[in-house]
């Protein structure tokens, strides 16, 4: 089995607004990735300015932090092996219009300021975000009865 990696998936204010948190999260959990943090919360500005340091320089930073103040979010960490890969490849490109079809963005989004879904893009953002995020006891360990036909078996 590859390595397991826990990765953040926001879906923001517009998912929560458009009532697609549900049928979004089904698809990471129909995929066989496990839920391990999940919550509904409002992000203030300085969480929100600290998640999107990387684009704090570009134009449209201080509307993505409007954006993502703008309304709850839900917040989850998901499980599995090269999750962070596999939420990314799920969610589709950053312009939905680049999106492929299948993908979350690709399916539900049209615009780049509005496009649903955030993920993190390697193993150094991914605990770097989840500790933003969540607290450590937040993120619980336990096993699924369905695991011994998601996993390949250990050596
Ligand atoms: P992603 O990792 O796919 O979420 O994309 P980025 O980190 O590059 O961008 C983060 C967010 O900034 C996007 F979800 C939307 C916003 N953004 C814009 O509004 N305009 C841009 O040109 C690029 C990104």
């Amino acid at each position: 089995m590859a390595e397991l990696q826990r990765t953040l998936l926001l879906v923001k204010p517009d998912g929560v607004q458009r009532q697609l948190v549900g049928r979004v999260i089904s698809r990471f959990e129909e995929r066989g990735l496990k839920i391990v943090g999940l919550k509904l919360i409002h992000a203030d500005r300085a969480l929100a300015e600290e998640h999107y340091a990387v684009h704090r320089e570009r134009p449209f930073f201080k509307g993505l932090v409007d954006f993502i103040t703008s309304s709850p979010l839900v917040a989850a960490c998901l499980e599995g092996p090269n999750a962070i890969a596999i939420v990314r490849a799920m969610n589709g490109a950053t312009r939905p219009h680049e999106a492929a079809p299948g993908s979350i963005r690709g399916d539900f989004a049209v615009e780049t300021a509005q496009n649903l879904v955030h993920a993190s893009d390697s193993p150094e953002n991914a605990a770097a975000e989840l500790a933003l995020w969540f607290r450590p006891e937040e993120l619980l360990d336990y096993s699924r009865e369905i695991d011994r036909w998601v996993l390949a078996p250990e050596d």
